[in-house]
């Protein structure tokens, strides 16, 4: 097979509406695990000349009928993934019967049988592989769902919209109907059937209405289900008094299940998630985990509005959903906790995963322009930069100005598939306020780098700020424009008294701002709150940065100001070639902090906490591993021995309390984690972190000694590993968290440790949760080893992803994308990886997924 010409991209410019539409879409399921069989009814109607296409994949077609007769295989074409009909009338009904394999199917797309149940994925084009069908998203269509089984152990049988009958035929088969009323795309399509426990409550919506809600759990979870429950009651009266926007149907279901590739989906009535996210209780989760069941709860519930109501027009698009929905599910935890954390967590995506893909082959802009594989664009790039584009919208417009531009998006477009054209057009509709520069952020990809330069005039007593844009280009587009970018300063007199806060906005290349009756030379705060998702290059001298961090009216930029310091630490020090040292002035501004801790506990314990590799690695066009590492842990060393005495009388003033999820109860762990983390590096270290340990009631406490057990590399870390794994090893989510601790063991004993779990009883290699606890904590969270000098911790990802190919390619694809980055590393590093890349580009039957990544990385 020539791999070119059979793997063509999907442009974006080669767009056309679809031939037919469809009307309604009746399906019925006969499940049974190795051959479900599944008939549908399509009501179509032609809306262009042309032939009917529809898709399909890993189908076996049993018949297909047009208005009532019966057709022979000359009168269609069959290819691998479609099935053509030239001569369909304009009008008509069509019924397809197919033959599916849920046991068999490992990717996790369509309809798969694991665990016991059946359970679909259907975004974004796994609906083919379930029936033939136009399968994008500009196809709207009313479904109803027949399932039919003789299966007792499959009690609850769902799909989307409302329960219409449930009865049991005389052969004894259970046979339950759906029907959804809203027309939608078959992305949005769900079913699930197995046995669980379910929770259930009741949400009266601003109007009036009641809506059942069901939470569906592993039988014996129910406890750790309330959570999940109150988050989603939560996120239903959010959306009404931010946004105005009610839920629609009569009944909303959440369904966990622990074989899935992603975090949730939003599929109609009857989202799927992530046992990860839907279970929690003080014993078994994080403060972490806490979080982001409320975040991603909120984010599958707000896009039954942003993705549901008005979904994309194609999958280029995606950003029309993904981007605004996480700029929603952002604000909403913004509202319910503490919007600086939330910012600061953020910007660490983005100045992470975000700048580091922008930098690699996969770069592409929020709508992306070409496409092999549409699982490949669920990126950072597309949700978190997607988001940011969004958040600059609601700084230029004021927030009451995007807030009419929603409302005009969804009433215009209500229940149509559109364009991220068409959200711009509504915003700017709805502001008066000329977008067309703006537009360019959704085409352009790449990280836009500011250079700042101030001059202050005493006489005149005027300030001068000169910005300069520029846009390196990217692995996929040459040529940059310059993008309207907000630009939040504050203006900070010499004592750090605010005199003044100002949004610039620019649009040139190279710009001026002038300020009059300013009376004394300021510290600027550029970029405030992150206002913007760029670069900054400053003249900043550490004793700025200090300033900022201690006097900043905003939170985040106070923890930016720290982020800048040690960079720019660091980097001298690199530059150099010496040994970074703390100054006398840092261990003041730390010590204050620790005695007096700001208001904010939270905040306090991000400004103690240094950058992590990832974040300083994306400043650098190579990347000097060795270095980095060695500068973040001989910083690590000497702020603990410098501060010794404050940290433990900081840690010591923190009481402990019993385990609640509250701001203040998490800020509080937050910061004496923090102190534990440092005092974990004294030569105390054993003892802090055993008490820790022994002390802890509940997990958060738990993990945060092991971890700095394990970022201390003290020899009682293995010990307490051996016991928390004793305890927990019935709980697989807490096991996916033992795994993610063995991934960042420091030694050189992490290979054949991380190999000693892979032959746990509870490990799976078809389980993506459990192979992602294990591979992506090493890939993502232990530097140290990953890049090591000898190509072992690259040698270890490429097997994996070799391994998964064929198992699940959306998991190995997702896994493969720190070996891209190879251009950022060292001549000897960027031939381990090239040879690894060129032999996995070699195997036999390889994934459009990996092919496609791969392909794009090598030279
Ligand atoms: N739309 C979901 C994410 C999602 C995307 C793809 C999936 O399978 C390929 C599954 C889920 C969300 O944004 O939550
Ligand atoms: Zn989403």
């Amino acid at each position: 097979m020539n791999d070119t010409l059979h793997r063509q991209p999907k442009r974006l410019a080669d767009y056309q509406p679809p031939c037919f539409t469809i009307r309604t879409i009746d399906l019925t399921f006969e499940l049974a695990a190795t051959a479900t069989r599944v008939t549908s009814i399509l009501r179509f109607k032609r809306n262009m000349p042309g032939n009917m296409v529809l898709d399909g994949q890993q189908l076996i077609l049993e018949s297909i009928t047009l208005n009532g007769e019966t057709l022979t295989a000359g009168q269609y074409e069959l290819t691998a993934d479609s099935l053509t009909l030239s001569n369909a009338p304009d009008e008509g009904e069509l019924e397809i019967v197919t033959l599916i394999n849920p046991a068999q199917n490992t990717a996790l797309e369509g309809l798969y049988l694991a665990d016991g149940v059946y359970c679909t994925q259907c975004e974004a084009e796994g609906f083919r592989r379930i029936t033939y069908y136009p399968d994008r998203p500009d196809v709207l269509a009313i479904f109803s769902t027949t399932i039919i089984t003789d299966n007792h152990a499959l009690p609850f049988l769902l799909s989307n919209g409302n329960k219409i009958s449930e009865q049991t035929l005389s052969d004894g088969r259970r046979v339950v109907r759906w029907e959804d009323p809203f027309p939608k795309p078959a992305y949005l399509f769900a079913l699930v059937a197995g046995d669980f426990d379910c929770l259930s409550d009741n949400f009266v919506t601003a109007s009036g209405r009641s809506v059942l809600l069901e939470c569906y759990v592993q039988k014996g979870d129910l406890p750790r289900t309330e959570f999940a429950m109150a988050s989603l009651k939560r996120a239903m009266r959010w959306d009404e008094t931010r946004f105005g926007l009610e839920y629609d149907l009569d009944r909303y279901m959440v369904v966990a299940v622990d074989f899935f590739n992603m975090g949730a989906m939003e599929n109609k009535g009857l989202n799927v998630f992530n046992s990860k996210f839907v279970l929690a209780d003080a014993q078994s989760a994080t403060d972490l985990d806490y979080f982001n069941i409320e975040s991603i709860i909120g984010h599958e519930y707000f896009h039954n509005w942003t993705g549901n109501r008005v979904t994309c027009r194609d999958w280029f698009q995606l950003s029309l959903k993904e981007g605004l929905t996480v700029f929603r599910d952002q604000e909403f935890s913004a509202d319910m906790g503490s919007p600086t954390l939330n910012r600061i967590d953020a910007v660490k995506v983005m100045r992470t995963a975000q700048f580091a893909e922008d930098a690699s082959p996969m770069a592409h802009p929020i709508r992306p322009e070409q496409v092999i594989e549409m699982n490949n664009f669920y990126t950072v790039t597309v949700y978190d930069k997607g988001a940011e584009v969004i958040r600059m919208l609601q700084t230029i417009l004021g927030k009451a100005g995007f807030s009419a531009g929603l409302k005009l998006y969804l009433q215009r477009h209500d229940g149509q598939a559109v364009t991220c054209d068409d959200f711009v057009q509504a915003m700017q509709d709805a502001s008066g306020i000329d977008l067309t520069q703006f537009r360019r952020w959704y085409n352009q990809s790449g990280t836009p780098e500011l250079t700042v330069k101030q001059q202050y005039d005493a006489a005149n007593q005027q300030l001068t700020l000169d910005i300069s844009q520029f846009t390196p280009a990217s692995a996929e587009q040459a040529e940059k424009l310059p993008l309207l970018i907000p630009v939040r300063i504050e203006l900070l007199y010499q004592d750090g008294t605010p005199a003044r806060a100002e949004l610039l906005l620019l649009s040139e290349q190279q710009q001026q701002f002038k300020f009059d009756q300013i009376p004394q030379q300021p510290l600027v705060v550029w970029l405030e709150d992150f206002s913007a998702p760029v670069k900054l290059h400053t003249s900043y001298q550490t004793t700025d940065l200090l300033m900022i961090a201690s006097s900043a009216s905003n939170g985040l930029a106070r923890w930016d100001a720290m982020q800048q310091y040690w960079s720019l630490l660091i980097a001298e020090a690199i530059k150099q070639q010496q040994t970074p040292v703390l100054s006398a002035e840092l261990i003041a501004v730390f010590r204050g902090w620790l005695l007096q801790p700001l208001a904010d506990l939270a905040l306090t314990a991000e400004l103690l906490t240094l950058p992590d590799f990832d974040t300083l690695a994306g400043q650098y066009h190579e990347i000097p591993v060795a270095a980095l590492l060695q500068c973040l842990t001989l910083l690590q060393q000497q702020i603990a021995k410098s501060l010794q005495a404050d940290f433990a009388a900081c840690y010591q003033q923190i009481t402990r309390e019993s385990y609640q999820y509250s701001e203040q109860a998490v800020a509080k762990r937050a910061l004496k984690r923090r102190c534990l983390g440092y005092l974990a590096l004294t030569t105390e270290g054993e003892n802090w972190v055993a008490q820790h340990y022994q002390q802890a009631d509940n997990m958060t406490d738990r993990l945060a000694a092991l971890q700095s057990a394990q970022a201390a590399a003290l020899p009682s870390a293995a010990q307490l590993l051996e016991q928390f794994a004793q305890q927990y090893h019935a709980n697989v989510q807490v096991m996916d968290k033992y795994s993610n601790l063995v991934a960042v063991t420091l030694s050189d004993d992490v290979f054949s440790k991380m190999q000693q779990v892979t032959e746990r009883s509870w490990f799976s290699w078809k389980n993506p949760n459990r192979i992602r606890a294990l591979y992506s904590a090493f890939s993502q969270r232990n530097p140290q080893q990953f890049h090591r000098a000898d190509g072992k911790g690259y040698q270890l990802l490429a097997d994996v992803v070799s391994k998964l190919d064929p198992v699940n390619p959306q998991l190995a694809a997702r896994l493969l994308t720190p070996l891209l980055s190879w251009r950022r590393y060292d001549k000897a590093r960027q031939q381990q990886l090239i040879a690894m890349l060129s032999a996995l580009l070699a195997q036999p039957g390889l994934s459009d997924d990996v092919f496609e990544k791969v392909s794009k990385s090598l030279p």
